[in-house]
Protein backbone atom coordinates (compact mmCIF):
# COMPACT_ATOMS: atom_id res chain seq x y z
CA UNK A 1 0.00 0.00 0.00
CA UNK A 2 0.86 3.29 -0.74
CA UNK A 3 2.15 5.13 2.90
CA UNK A 4 -0.01 8.12 3.47
CA UNK A 5 1.39 9.34 6.60
CA UNK A 6 4.57 11.84 6.55
CA UNK A 7 7.93 11.07 7.56
CA UNK A 8 8.05 12.65 10.98
CA UNK A 9 10.45 11.75 14.23
CA UNK A 10 8.25 9.13 15.63
CA UNK A 11 10.04 8.99 18.94
CA UNK A 12 9.33 12.33 19.35
CA UNK A 13 5.59 11.89 18.38
CA UNK A 14 5.13 8.74 20.81
CA UNK A 15 6.71 10.31 23.70
CA UNK A 16 3.09 11.84 24.13
CA UNK A 17 0.82 9.75 22.06
CA UNK A 18 1.46 6.31 22.24
CA UNK A 19 1.83 4.71 19.15
CA UNK A 20 0.29 1.56 18.05
CA UNK A 21 2.00 1.22 14.76
CA UNK A 22 4.73 2.54 13.11
CA UNK A 23 2.78 4.51 11.32
CA UNK A 24 4.37 3.85 7.25
CA UNK A 25 1.53 1.45 7.12
CA UNK A 26 3.90 -1.71 7.43
CA UNK A 27 4.73 -3.84 9.92
CA UNK A 28 2.24 -2.68 12.46
CA UNK A 29 2.88 -3.74 16.20
CA UNK A 30 1.11 -4.30 19.07
CA UNK A 31 -0.61 -1.77 20.70
CA UNK A 32 0.32 -0.81 24.22
CA UNK A 33 -1.77 0.36 27.58
CA UNK A 34 -2.92 -1.06 30.53
CA UNK A 35 -5.36 -3.85 29.23
CA UNK A 36 -4.59 -5.93 26.12
CA UNK A 37 -7.00 -4.08 23.18
CA UNK A 38 -7.44 -6.62 20.78
CA UNK A 39 -6.93 -6.02 17.09
CA UNK A 40 -9.72 -5.96 15.09
CA UNK A 41 -9.34 -8.70 11.97
CA UNK A 42 -9.52 -6.84 8.31
CA UNK A 43 -12.82 -6.36 6.17
CA UNK A 44 -13.03 -8.56 3.12
CA UNK A 45 -14.54 -7.41 -0.37
CA UNK A 46 -18.05 -9.12 -1.26
CA UNK A 47 -20.24 -8.34 -4.41
CA UNK A 48 -23.96 -7.66 -4.79
CA UNK A 49 -26.32 -11.28 -4.55
CA UNK A 50 -28.46 -10.81 -7.43
CA UNK A 51 -29.80 -8.03 -9.35
CA UNK A 52 -30.23 -4.34 -8.09
CA UNK A 53 -33.49 -4.07 -9.43
CA UNK A 54 -34.91 -6.54 -6.94
CA UNK A 55 -32.96 -5.97 -4.25
CA UNK A 56 -36.38 -4.04 -2.42
CA UNK A 57 -38.55 -6.95 -3.10
CA UNK A 58 -36.45 -9.90 -1.72
CA UNK A 59 -35.66 -7.32 1.22
CA UNK A 60 -39.11 -6.62 2.04
CA UNK A 61 -39.22 -8.83 5.57
CA UNK A 62 -36.94 -6.01 7.24
CA UNK A 63 -38.99 -5.33 10.75
CA UNK A 64 -40.70 -1.75 11.11
CA UNK A 65 -39.38 -1.15 7.93
CA UNK A 66 -40.87 -0.15 3.97
CA UNK A 67 -38.65 -0.09 1.38
CA UNK A 68 -39.76 1.78 -1.68
CA UNK A 69 -37.28 1.38 -4.16
CA UNK A 70 -33.77 -0.36 -5.45
CA UNK A 71 -32.30 1.23 -8.08
CA UNK A 72 -28.92 0.23 -9.84
CA UNK A 73 -26.75 3.27 -10.34
CA UNK A 74 -24.30 3.50 -12.91
CA UNK A 75 -20.20 4.57 -12.47
CA UNK A 76 -20.07 7.93 -12.78
CA UNK A 77 -23.40 8.70 -12.76
CA UNK A 78 -22.70 10.81 -9.44
CA UNK A 79 -19.51 12.82 -8.62
CA UNK A 80 -18.41 13.83 -5.26
CA UNK A 81 -15.38 16.28 -4.76
CA UNK A 82 -14.15 15.06 -8.15
CA UNK A 83 -14.00 12.01 -7.76
CA UNK A 84 -17.03 9.75 -9.92
CA UNK A 85 -19.03 7.30 -7.91
CA UNK A 86 -18.63 3.59 -8.74
CA UNK A 87 -21.22 1.72 -10.06
CA UNK A 88 -24.23 0.86 -6.71
CA UNK A 89 -27.20 -0.13 -5.48
CA UNK A 90 -29.07 2.57 -4.18
CA UNK A 91 -32.18 1.44 -1.98
CA UNK A 92 -34.52 3.89 -0.40
CA UNK A 93 -36.96 3.49 2.26
CA UNK A 94 -38.51 4.65 5.49
CA UNK A 95 -38.65 3.21 9.62
CA UNK A 96 -41.13 3.64 11.82
CA UNK A 97 -43.94 5.70 9.78
CA UNK A 98 -46.41 7.04 12.54
CA UNK A 99 -48.83 9.97 12.80
CA UNK A 100 -48.31 12.29 15.86
CA UNK A 101 -50.59 12.72 18.53
CA UNK A 102 -48.66 16.33 19.30
CA UNK A 103 -49.40 17.92 16.15
CA UNK A 104 -50.95 15.56 13.89
CA UNK A 105 -48.20 15.42 10.91
CA UNK A 106 -46.88 11.92 9.72
CA UNK A 107 -43.06 11.23 10.60
CA UNK A 108 -40.83 8.43 9.53
CA UNK A 109 -37.70 7.68 9.38
CA UNK A 110 -36.24 8.56 6.08
CA UNK A 111 -33.35 6.45 4.72
CA UNK A 112 -31.32 5.43 1.91
CA UNK A 113 -28.43 3.17 1.80
CA UNK A 114 -26.14 3.22 -1.29
CA UNK A 115 -24.49 -0.19 -1.70
CA UNK A 116 -21.04 -0.92 -4.25
CA UNK A 117 -21.43 -3.50 -6.78
CA UNK A 118 -18.09 -4.49 -5.19
CA UNK A 119 -17.84 -4.26 -1.70
CA UNK A 120 -14.89 -4.36 0.60
CA UNK A 121 -16.84 -5.39 3.04
CA UNK A 122 -17.32 -2.16 5.62
CA UNK A 123 -20.69 -0.39 6.59
CA UNK A 124 -20.38 3.58 6.62
CA UNK A 125 -23.25 5.65 9.09
CA UNK A 126 -23.29 9.06 7.69
CA UNK A 127 -24.29 10.98 9.85
CA UNK A 128 -25.33 14.86 8.49
CA UNK A 129 -25.48 18.26 9.69
CA UNK A 130 -27.84 20.96 11.04
CA UNK A 131 -30.99 19.62 12.02
CA UNK A 132 -31.26 16.62 9.94
CA UNK A 133 -34.76 16.48 8.01
CA UNK A 134 -33.00 15.35 4.71
CA UNK A 135 -31.56 12.01 3.40
CA UNK A 136 -28.24 13.75 1.91
CA UNK A 137 -27.18 11.47 -0.55
CA UNK A 138 -25.37 8.42 0.85
CA UNK A 139 -21.74 9.18 -0.10
CA UNK A 140 -19.90 9.39 3.30
CA UNK A 141 -18.30 12.41 2.43
CA UNK A 142 -16.43 13.03 5.49
CA UNK A 143 -15.53 16.83 5.79
CA UNK A 144 -12.77 19.04 5.34
CA UNK A 145 -12.40 19.23 1.52
CA UNK A 146 -12.12 15.43 1.03
CA UNK A 147 -9.81 13.22 -1.80
CA UNK A 148 -12.04 10.79 -2.03
CA UNK A 149 -15.90 9.24 0.19
CA UNK A 150 -16.53 5.93 1.78
CA UNK A 151 -18.77 5.14 -1.41
CA UNK A 152 -15.84 6.00 -3.40
CA UNK A 153 -13.57 3.25 -1.16
CA UNK A 154 -16.32 0.75 -1.40
CA UNK A 155 -18.16 1.12 1.54
CA UNK A 156 -21.94 0.97 2.05
CA UNK A 157 -23.14 3.95 3.00
CA UNK A 158 -26.11 4.92 4.96
CA UNK A 159 -28.01 8.30 5.42
CA UNK A 160 -31.30 9.31 6.94
CA UNK A 161 -33.66 11.56 7.33
CA UNK A 162 -32.48 11.05 11.22
CA UNK A 163 -36.88 10.98 11.66
CA UNK A 164 -37.98 14.16 10.53
CA UNK A 165 -38.64 15.94 6.87
CA UNK A 166 -37.25 19.35 5.92
CA UNK A 167 -41.23 20.79 5.17
CA UNK A 168 -41.40 21.29 9.09
CA UNK A 169 -38.14 23.25 9.27
CA UNK A 170 -37.78 23.18 12.98
CA UNK A 171 -41.16 22.36 14.42
CA UNK A 172 -40.92 19.05 14.76
CA UNK A 173 -39.82 20.07 17.67
CA UNK A 174 -43.30 20.03 18.59
CA UNK A 175 -43.16 16.01 18.71
CA UNK A 176 -41.44 14.94 21.66
CA UNK A 177 -40.10 11.19 19.38
CA UNK A 178 -39.08 13.35 16.51
CA UNK A 179 -37.09 15.18 18.96
CA UNK A 180 -35.74 11.67 20.71
CA UNK A 181 -35.06 10.39 17.07
CA UNK A 182 -33.21 13.40 15.81
CA UNK A 183 -31.20 13.68 18.81
CA UNK A 184 -30.38 9.45 18.91
CA UNK A 185 -32.77 7.38 18.57
CA UNK A 186 -33.15 7.18 14.55
CA UNK A 187 -29.44 6.19 14.49
CA UNK A 188 -30.08 3.06 16.85
CA UNK A 189 -32.76 2.30 15.09
CA UNK A 190 -31.46 2.40 11.97
CA UNK A 191 -28.55 0.32 12.72
CA UNK A 192 -29.37 -3.15 12.96
CA UNK A 193 -32.14 -2.77 10.03
CA UNK A 194 -28.70 -1.21 7.89
CA UNK A 195 -26.67 -4.39 9.04
CA UNK A 196 -29.87 -6.71 8.35
CA UNK A 197 -30.25 -5.53 5.01
CA UNK A 198 -26.60 -5.27 4.12
CA UNK A 199 -26.01 -9.00 5.01
CA UNK A 200 -29.08 -9.79 2.92
CA UNK A 201 -27.33 -8.08 -0.31
CA UNK A 202 -24.48 -8.94 0.34
CA UNK A 203 -24.74 -12.54 1.91
CA UNK A 204 -22.39 -11.16 4.85
CA UNK A 205 -22.87 -8.94 6.98
CA UNK A 206 -20.47 -6.23 6.67
CA UNK A 207 -17.04 -7.34 8.57
CA UNK A 208 -16.28 -3.51 10.26
CA UNK A 209 -19.18 -0.56 10.88
CA UNK A 210 -17.72 2.42 11.22
CA UNK A 211 -20.04 6.16 11.94
CA UNK A 212 -18.95 9.45 10.04
CA UNK A 213 -19.74 13.09 10.15
CA UNK A 214 -19.22 16.69 10.33
CA UNK A 215 -21.11 19.30 12.68
CA UNK A 216 -24.12 18.16 13.65
CA UNK A 217 -23.30 14.56 12.24
CA UNK A 218 -19.93 14.63 14.05
CA UNK A 219 -22.25 14.94 17.19
CA UNK A 220 -24.38 11.65 16.05
CA UNK A 221 -20.80 10.22 15.97
CA UNK A 222 -20.35 10.68 19.38
CA UNK A 223 -23.91 9.72 20.31
CA UNK A 224 -22.72 6.68 18.51
CA UNK A 225 -19.60 6.16 20.69
CA UNK A 226 -21.57 6.82 23.61
CA UNK A 227 -24.67 4.99 23.08
CA UNK A 228 -23.71 1.70 21.11
CA UNK A 229 -20.09 0.95 21.61
CA UNK A 230 -20.51 -2.36 20.58
CA UNK A 231 -22.05 -1.49 17.24
CA UNK A 232 -19.30 0.18 15.38
CA UNK A 233 -15.44 -0.40 15.23
CA UNK A 234 -14.37 3.07 14.05
CA UNK A 235 -15.42 6.75 14.68
CA UNK A 236 -14.70 9.47 12.76
CA UNK A 237 -16.46 12.56 14.08
CA UNK A 238 -15.54 16.46 12.86
CA UNK A 239 -16.08 19.71 14.46
CA UNK A 240 -18.34 17.46 16.60
CA UNK A 241 -21.51 19.63 18.45
CA UNK A 242 -21.53 17.01 20.82
CA UNK A 243 -22.87 20.03 23.29
CA UNK A 244 -24.83 21.27 20.58
CA UNK A 245 -27.89 22.87 22.63
CA UNK A 246 -25.42 24.70 24.62
CA UNK A 247 -23.71 25.88 21.55
CA UNK A 248 -26.92 27.54 20.40
CA UNK A 249 -27.49 29.51 23.14
CA UNK A 250 -24.03 30.19 23.06
CA UNK A 251 -24.11 31.37 19.63
CA UNK A 252 -27.62 33.76 20.29
CA UNK A 253 -25.24 35.45 23.18
CA UNK A 254 -22.80 36.06 20.44
CA UNK A 255 -25.42 37.21 18.21
CA UNK A 256 -26.88 39.86 21.57
CA UNK A 257 -23.14 41.20 21.89
CA UNK A 258 -22.84 41.60 18.73
CA UNK A 259 -25.85 43.88 18.45
CA UNK A 260 -24.76 46.22 21.08
CA UNK A 261 -21.95 47.56 19.75
CA UNK A 262 -23.76 47.53 15.40
CA UNK A 263 -23.14 50.84 14.17
CA UNK A 264 -26.39 49.39 11.62
CA UNK A 265 -28.73 48.33 14.67
CA UNK A 266 -30.75 46.21 11.82
CA UNK A 267 -27.75 44.34 11.08
CA UNK A 268 -25.53 42.67 13.81
CA UNK A 269 -22.56 42.22 11.38
CA UNK A 270 -21.44 46.56 11.60
CA UNK A 271 -20.71 45.07 15.25
CA UNK A 272 -17.82 43.18 14.10
CA UNK A 273 -17.20 44.03 10.28
CA UNK A 274 -14.94 42.15 7.97
CA UNK A 275 -12.03 44.64 7.75
CA UNK A 276 -12.41 44.37 11.50
CA UNK A 277 -12.36 40.84 11.67
CA UNK A 278 -9.19 40.68 9.62
CA UNK A 279 -7.32 43.59 11.50
CA UNK A 280 -7.64 40.32 14.83
CA UNK A 281 -6.55 37.38 12.28
CA UNK A 282 -3.45 39.65 11.48
CA UNK A 283 -2.76 40.92 14.91
CA UNK A 284 -3.02 36.95 15.90
CA UNK A 285 -0.75 36.13 13.38
CA UNK A 286 1.78 39.15 13.98
CA UNK A 287 1.37 37.11 18.16
CA UNK A 288 1.61 33.71 17.35
CA UNK A 289 2.35 32.64 14.03
CA UNK A 290 6.22 32.29 14.86
CA UNK A 291 5.54 30.21 18.07
CA UNK A 292 5.58 27.28 16.01
CA UNK A 293 9.16 27.97 14.28
CA UNK A 294 7.58 28.94 11.30
CA UNK A 295 6.18 32.23 9.73
CA UNK A 296 3.92 30.57 7.24
CA UNK A 297 0.03 31.99 8.22
CA UNK A 298 -0.39 29.15 9.89
CA UNK A 299 -0.78 29.29 13.72
CA UNK A 300 0.43 25.64 14.83
CA UNK A 301 1.14 25.96 18.88
CA UNK A 302 -3.45 26.69 19.37
CA UNK A 303 -2.43 26.31 23.08
CA UNK A 304 0.61 28.81 23.12
CA UNK A 305 -1.42 31.71 21.00
CA UNK A 306 -4.17 31.87 23.62
CA UNK A 307 -1.61 32.15 26.43
CA UNK A 308 0.21 35.08 24.17
CA UNK A 309 -2.35 37.20 22.46
CA UNK A 310 -4.30 39.67 24.22
CA UNK A 311 -7.21 41.42 22.28
CA UNK A 312 -7.36 44.21 24.94
CA UNK A 313 -3.14 45.01 24.14
CA UNK A 314 -2.59 43.57 21.08
CA UNK A 315 -5.14 45.15 18.30
CA UNK A 316 -5.41 48.90 18.27
CA UNK A 317 -8.07 50.97 19.97
CA UNK A 318 -9.62 53.20 17.88
CA UNK A 319 -8.96 57.17 19.15
CA UNK A 320 -11.80 57.90 16.57
CA UNK A 321 -14.45 57.15 14.43
CA UNK A 322 -14.20 53.29 13.18
CA UNK A 323 -12.46 52.28 10.01
CA UNK A 324 -11.65 48.75 10.00
CA UNK A 325 -7.86 49.01 11.35
CA UNK A 326 -8.95 49.07 14.79
CA UNK A 327 -11.62 47.91 17.43
CA UNK A 328 -13.66 50.29 20.15
CA UNK A 329 -13.52 49.69 23.39
CA UNK A 330 -16.82 48.90 23.49
CA UNK A 331 -16.23 46.37 20.89
CA UNK A 332 -13.23 44.36 22.17
CA UNK A 333 -15.46 43.71 25.92
CA UNK A 334 -17.69 42.45 23.82
CA UNK A 335 -16.07 40.32 21.25
CA UNK A 336 -13.74 39.31 24.40
CA UNK A 337 -17.00 38.36 26.19
CA UNK A 338 -17.71 35.75 23.27
CA UNK A 339 -13.99 34.40 22.86
CA UNK A 340 -13.74 33.83 26.80
CA UNK A 341 -17.22 31.74 26.15
CA UNK A 342 -21.23 32.99 26.67
CA UNK A 343 -22.01 33.38 30.44
CA UNK A 344 -25.38 33.58 32.35
CA UNK A 345 -26.28 36.69 33.77
CA UNK A 346 -24.40 35.24 37.05
CA UNK A 347 -21.42 34.11 35.38
CA UNK A 348 -22.24 30.92 34.88
CA UNK A 349 -20.83 29.49 31.51
CA UNK A 350 -22.74 28.37 28.87
CA UNK A 351 -20.74 26.44 26.65
CA UNK A 352 -16.88 26.70 26.13
CA UNK A 353 -14.18 29.48 25.13
CA UNK A 354 -13.12 29.72 21.73
CA UNK A 355 -9.37 30.15 20.44
CA UNK A 356 -8.05 32.97 18.75
CA UNK A 357 -6.62 32.19 14.86
CA UNK A 358 -5.96 33.24 11.93
CA UNK A 359 -9.25 32.01 10.39
CA UNK A 360 -11.00 34.65 12.04
CA UNK A 361 -11.67 36.90 8.63
CA UNK A 362 -12.91 33.91 6.32
CA UNK A 363 -16.49 34.34 4.91
CA UNK A 364 -17.65 31.14 6.90
CA UNK A 365 -17.48 33.28 10.07
CA UNK A 366 -19.59 36.06 9.06
CA UNK A 367 -22.27 33.37 8.42
CA UNK A 368 -22.12 31.12 11.88
CA UNK A 369 -21.63 34.55 13.67
CA UNK A 370 -24.52 36.75 12.30
CA UNK A 371 -27.17 34.70 10.25
CA UNK A 372 -26.93 31.42 11.92
CA UNK A 373 -28.08 32.81 15.38
CA UNK A 374 -31.30 34.81 13.76
CA UNK A 375 -32.13 32.13 11.06
CA UNK A 376 -30.60 28.69 12.88
CA UNK A 377 -30.15 28.66 16.48
CA UNK A 378 -33.02 30.80 17.39
CA UNK A 379 -35.16 27.46 16.21
CA UNK A 380 -33.53 24.93 17.26
CA UNK A 381 -33.35 26.69 20.99
CA UNK A 382 -37.04 27.89 20.69
CA UNK A 383 -38.70 24.68 19.41
CA UNK A 384 -36.47 21.68 19.43
CA UNK A 385 -34.65 22.27 22.53
CA UNK A 386 -37.05 24.25 24.77
CA UNK A 387 -39.45 22.12 26.98
CA UNK A 388 -41.67 23.32 26.94
CA UNK A 389 -41.75 24.66 22.93
CA UNK A 390 -41.98 27.85 21.40
CA UNK A 391 -45.23 28.36 20.39
CA UNK A 392 -45.41 28.38 16.45
CA UNK A 393 -47.89 30.56 16.24
CA UNK A 394 -46.27 33.45 17.83
CA UNK A 395 -42.50 32.39 17.43
CA UNK A 396 -40.25 35.02 15.35
CA UNK A 397 -36.74 33.90 15.21
CA UNK A 398 -34.41 37.21 15.57
CA UNK A 399 -37.02 38.75 18.12
CA UNK A 400 -36.38 35.80 19.85
CA UNK A 401 -32.73 35.66 19.90
CA UNK A 402 -31.59 39.27 19.80
CA UNK A 403 -34.03 40.58 22.47
CA UNK A 404 -34.33 36.44 24.46
CA UNK A 405 -32.65 35.90 28.26
CA UNK A 406 -30.05 33.82 28.30
CA UNK A 407 -31.05 32.59 31.66
CA UNK A 408 -34.38 31.73 30.51
CA UNK A 409 -32.68 29.47 27.53
CA UNK A 410 -29.91 27.67 29.58
CA UNK A 411 -32.95 26.78 31.53
CA UNK A 412 -34.79 25.42 28.71
CA UNK A 413 -32.47 23.33 27.29
CA UNK A 414 -32.07 21.59 30.49
CA UNK A 415 -35.97 21.29 31.47
CA UNK A 416 -38.43 18.39 31.06
CA UNK A 417 -42.37 18.27 31.60
CA UNK A 418 -44.69 15.21 31.31
CA UNK A 419 -44.77 15.58 27.71
CA UNK A 420 -41.15 16.13 26.87
CA UNK A 421 -39.36 13.62 29.27
CA UNK A 422 -35.64 14.13 28.46
CA UNK A 423 -34.09 17.96 28.02
CA UNK A 424 -32.40 19.05 25.03
CA UNK A 425 -28.90 18.53 27.06
CA UNK A 426 -30.34 14.63 27.54
CA UNK A 427 -31.19 13.76 24.13
CA UNK A 428 -28.99 15.99 21.98
CA UNK A 429 -25.75 14.68 23.85
CA UNK A 430 -23.62 11.91 24.37
CA UNK A 431 -23.65 10.50 27.65
CA UNK A 432 -20.19 10.39 29.44
CA UNK A 433 -18.54 10.75 26.17
CA UNK A 434 -15.18 10.93 28.07
CA UNK A 435 -14.87 7.16 29.43
CA UNK A 436 -14.70 4.55 26.44
CA UNK A 437 -14.16 1.78 28.60
CA UNK A 438 -16.46 -0.32 26.05
CA UNK A 439 -15.22 1.52 22.84
CA UNK A 440 -11.37 0.61 23.27
CA UNK A 441 -11.84 -3.30 24.86
CA UNK A 442 -13.29 -4.17 21.84
CA UNK A 443 -10.62 -2.64 19.84
CA UNK A 444 -12.92 0.37 17.89
CA UNK A 445 -11.02 3.62 17.66
CA UNK A 446 -11.80 7.05 17.39
CA UNK A 447 -10.52 10.18 15.17
CA UNK A 448 -11.37 13.64 15.67
CA UNK A 449 -10.90 16.58 13.44
CA UNK A 450 -11.34 20.02 14.44
CA UNK A 451 -10.81 23.39 13.05
CA UNK A 452 -9.65 25.96 15.27
CA UNK A 453 -11.57 28.63 13.91
CA UNK A 454 -14.64 27.11 13.69
CA UNK A 455 -17.19 29.75 15.25
CA UNK A 456 -19.83 27.50 15.95
CA UNK A 457 -18.45 24.23 17.38
CA UNK A 458 -15.07 25.25 19.38
CA UNK A 459 -12.44 23.67 19.24
CA UNK A 460 -11.46 24.21 22.42
CA UNK A 461 -14.36 22.25 23.77
CA UNK A 462 -13.49 19.36 21.46
CA UNK A 463 -9.87 19.98 23.37
CA UNK A 464 -12.02 19.96 26.30
CA UNK A 465 -13.28 16.15 25.74
CA UNK A 466 -10.00 15.07 24.80
CA UNK A 467 -8.33 15.89 28.03
CA UNK A 468 -11.35 13.92 29.54
CA UNK A 469 -10.58 11.26 27.66
CA UNK A 470 -7.00 10.93 28.81
CA UNK A 471 -7.80 12.37 32.09
CA UNK A 472 -10.19 8.70 32.56
CA UNK A 473 -8.02 6.34 30.23
CA UNK A 474 -4.25 6.73 30.68
CA UNK A 475 -4.07 4.49 27.38
CA UNK A 476 -6.54 7.32 25.29
CA UNK A 477 -3.72 7.68 22.93
CA UNK A 478 -4.31 3.56 21.75
CA UNK A 479 -7.95 4.31 20.70
CA UNK A 480 -8.98 8.03 20.33
CA UNK A 481 -7.00 11.10 19.01
CA UNK A 482 -8.32 14.63 18.63
CA UNK A 483 -6.45 16.46 15.40
CA UNK A 484 -6.73 20.16 15.44
CA UNK A 485 -6.85 21.87 12.20
CA UNK A 486 -5.33 25.14 12.06
CA UNK A 487 -7.21 28.07 10.30
CA UNK A 488 -9.73 25.87 9.29
CA UNK A 489 -13.44 26.94 10.32
CA UNK A 490 -16.83 24.82 10.28
CA UNK A 491 -15.69 21.63 8.60
CA UNK A 492 -13.60 22.94 5.71
CA UNK A 493 -12.88 26.43 4.23
CA UNK A 494 -10.26 29.04 6.05
CA UNK A 495 -6.69 29.32 5.27
CA UNK A 496 -6.49 26.02 5.90
CA UNK A 497 -4.97 22.46 4.73
CA UNK A 498 -8.45 21.71 5.00
CA UNK A 499 -8.15 18.47 2.35
CA UNK A 500 -7.48 14.88 3.91
CA UNK A 501 -8.42 11.42 3.50
CA UNK A 502 -8.87 10.70 8.00
CA UNK A 503 -11.10 7.55 6.89
CA UNK A 504 -8.32 5.40 5.71
CA UNK A 505 -6.07 6.60 8.54
CA UNK A 506 -9.08 5.10 10.61
CA UNK A 507 -9.01 1.91 8.60
CA UNK A 508 -5.27 1.36 9.01
CA UNK A 509 -5.93 1.98 12.80
CA UNK A 510 -8.95 -0.13 13.09
CA UNK A 511 -7.50 -3.12 10.85
CA UNK A 512 -4.42 -3.03 10.66
CA UNK A 513 -3.04 -1.77 13.87
CA UNK A 514 -0.96 1.49 12.30
CA UNK A 515 -1.94 4.16 14.75
CA UNK A 516 -2.50 7.77 12.67
CA UNK A 517 1.27 9.68 14.16
CA UNK A 518 -0.14 12.26 12.30
CA UNK A 519 -2.46 12.87 9.17
CA UNK A 520 -1.29 14.52 6.40
CA UNK A 521 -3.88 17.67 4.93
CA UNK A 522 -3.18 19.71 2.05
CA UNK A 523 -4.22 23.64 0.86
CA UNK A 524 -7.29 23.66 -2.20
CA UNK A 525 -5.50 26.23 -3.82
CA UNK A 526 -6.05 26.99 -7.56
CA UNK A 527 -6.25 23.81 -9.76
CA UNK A 528 -7.47 21.53 -6.86
CA UNK A 529 -9.85 18.59 -8.45
CA UNK A 530 -11.71 18.52 -5.75
CA UNK A 531 -12.62 21.65 -5.30
CA UNK A 532 -10.97 25.43 -5.15
CA UNK A 533 -10.89 26.80 -1.15
CA UNK A 534 -11.22 30.60 -2.31
CA UNK A 535 -9.67 31.13 0.81
CA UNK A 536 -6.03 29.60 0.99
CA UNK A 537 -3.61 33.12 0.87
CA UNK A 538 -1.91 33.72 -2.56
CA UNK A 539 1.33 33.18 -0.81
CA UNK A 540 1.32 29.43 -0.60
CA UNK A 541 1.77 26.91 -2.72
CA UNK A 542 -1.93 25.97 -4.19
CA UNK A 543 -0.81 22.12 -3.00
CA UNK A 544 0.64 22.77 0.64
CA UNK A 545 0.46 20.39 2.61
CA UNK A 546 0.87 20.34 7.12
CA UNK A 547 0.76 16.80 9.07
CA UNK A 548 -2.22 16.98 11.16
CA UNK A 549 -0.90 16.57 14.61
CA UNK A 550 -2.91 14.13 17.63
CA UNK A 551 -3.29 16.59 20.45
CA UNK A 552 -1.58 17.50 22.36
CA UNK A 553 1.25 17.85 19.92
CA UNK A 554 1.68 20.33 17.57
CA UNK A 555 3.56 20.58 13.47
CA UNK A 556 6.49 22.26 14.69
CA UNK A 557 9.16 23.56 11.66
CA UNK A 558 12.12 21.60 11.87
CA UNK A 559 14.14 24.40 10.38
CA UNK A 560 14.56 23.84 7.06
CA UNK A 561 12.82 22.79 4.18
CA UNK A 562 10.08 24.33 1.79
CA UNK A 563 6.69 25.74 4.02
CA UNK A 564 5.09 24.55 1.76
CA UNK A 565 5.45 21.10 2.40
CA UNK A 566 4.36 18.30 5.36
CA UNK A 567 7.76 17.13 5.47
CA UNK A 568 9.31 20.48 6.67
CA UNK A 569 7.13 20.02 10.28
CA UNK A 570 6.92 17.09 12.32
CA UNK A 571 4.40 16.75 15.37
CA UNK A 572 6.35 17.65 18.65
CA UNK A 573 5.23 18.95 21.76
CA1 LIG B 1 3.22 29.32 11.93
Amino acid sequence: MTARFPWIPLAAACALVACGGDGDGTAPTAPTGPVAIPQLAAATPAALVGSCADLATRLAGLANTTLSASTEIAAGTLSVGGQAVPAHCQVTGKMFERTSTADGNTYAIGFELRLPLAWNGRFFHQGNGGIDGSVVPATGATGGGALTHALHQGFAVLSSDAGHGAALGPFFGLDPQARLDYGYQAAMKLTPMAKSLLAGAYGKAPDRSYFGGCSNGGRHVFNAFARMPDQYDGYLAGAPGYNLPKAAVANIFGAQRYASVASNPADISTGFTSAERVTVANAVLARCDALDGATDGLVQDVRACQATFSLAADVPTCSGARDGSCLSADQKNAIAQIFRGATTSTGAAVYSSFPYDAGLGAGGIAFWEFTAPVALDSGAVGVIFAVPPADPATFNGPVFSLTGSIDAMVASINATNASFTESAMQFMTPPNPTQLSAVRDRGAKIMVYHGVSDAIFSADDSVAWAQGVATNHSDAADFARLYLVPGMGHCSGGPATDQFDMLSALVDWVERGVAPASVTASARGTGNAGGVNAEVPAGWAANRSRPLCPWPLVARYNGSGSLDTASSFSCRT
